[in-house]
């Protein structure tokens, strides 16, 4: 069957155009830094986020625990929003490989305020606590369904931190998405932040990859973090010749996701088996609730149709808009979810 995939973002296949920069790409072994396909992606990314440099790391996971690896030392805390990846998606690894913890706080749409943080903050002369170390932040926020952390906010976090000698990192897996939507530069975003991971294989359809900044010396950790972790590379200009197409190529196309999105959410709307909160849907994430069905069997429903969407939160369905389908297939799917649940 010709499935219409909105699992994720994270399913798109390489173009053609794509596939003719990989092709091309010149290439050298990473591991001494002489690949001057990674070198040019890292140098591209450094300069569109502000910051001093960049590393490229294979996976959006790899990107956030390396930040992490090298912002803490062991028994040291962060504090995020409980339905954020790093704590609910990235395999405890905070724990594994850093030694330090998560304390999650409940956030509204993916965004804690400075108010909610600041009495979590632990005292420095507490000796028997955990040292808080980091506020991290994702935007968009994945969970709570592709919701945009707004700036004031982000900027008040800034001044928290700042205050309390707390480093700030950034998920920015879909950073591309909010930059868009809001029209706020990602360096604009990414000033506030000591560290940030993007992710180049979700929207932006390159095959694999996410790129890490922050100041030289941070990269020059981070890279010795990377290759200890088993993170170094060949000749994988290959894939940083993908990276750098799609940074060059597919951002500003992101709106065409976040319209589709818009179109599946508002048809959804009007689907009376199904709830959704269309004020958060703000770029090409879907969250929404079956409401005679359970999740299990609404998946497998979709499927027998030839619609793969996926789990969102307990309880809730997920769709994701991306440049692999159409607007004739985003209406494809609304008819097929109305046939399920209207
Ligand atoms: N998100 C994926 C899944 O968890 C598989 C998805 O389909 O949305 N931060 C955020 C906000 C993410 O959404 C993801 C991936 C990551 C980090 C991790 O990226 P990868 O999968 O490249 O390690």
């Amino acid at each position: 069957m010709n499935y219409i995939d909105l699992r994720s973002d994270t399913v798109t296949k390489p173009s053609n155009e794509m596939r003719k920069a990989i092709y091309e790409a010149e290439v050298g072994d990473d591991v001494f830094q002489e690949d001057p396909s990674v070198n040019s992606l890292q140098k591209y990314a450094a300069e569109l986020l502000g910051k001093e440099a960049a590393l490229f790391v294979s996976s959006g996971v790899m990107g956030n625990q390396i930040c992490l690896n090298v912002l803490t030392n062991p028994r040291d805390e962060v504090i995020c929003e409980k339905d954020c990846h790093i704590f609910n998606y990235e395999s405890g690894s905070p724990a594994a490989l850093s030694g330090i913890q998560l304390l999650p706080l409940d956030g509204k749409n993916g965004v804690l305020t400075p108010e909610q943080i600041e009495p979590y903050i632990r005292p420095e002369s507490a000796y028997y606590m955990p040292t808080t170390k980091v506020i991290e932040v994702e935007n968009t926020h994945n969970r709570a369904g592709g919701t945009i952390h707004p700036i004031e906010n982000i900027k008040a976090l800034n001044a928290l931190a700042r205050k309390h000698n707390l480093y700030m990192h950034l998920d920015g897996a879909r950073i591309w998405n909010a930059s868009v939507a809001t029209d706020i530069p990602v360096n604009e975003y990414a000033a506030y932040f000591d560290t940030v991971s993007c992710c180049l294989s979700k929207g932006l359809g390159a095959p694999v990859g996410s790129i890490i900044a922050g100041d030289k010396h941070f990269i020059d950790e981070a890279f010795k973090v990377r290759k200890a972790w088993g993170g170094g590379m060949r000749q994988v200009g290959l894939l940083a010749a993908a990276g750098l197409y799609a940074l060059k190529n597919n951002i500003a196309r992101l709106a065409e996701d976040h319209e589709k999105a818009k179109m599946l959410a508002e048809a959804i709307d009007r689907i009376p088996g199904l709830e959704i909160d269309l004020e958060r849907v703000q770029t090409n994430i879907i969250i929404f609730k079956p409401l005679n069905t359970p999740v299990e069997t609404a998946l497998q429903k979709c499927k027998e149709k030839g619609l793969l969407i996926s789990m969102g939160n307990v309880g809730f369905l997920r769709a994701v808009t991306h440049l692999d389908v159409s607007f004739e297939e985003a209406k494809k799917a609304v008819n097929i979810l109305e046939e399920i649940f209207g």
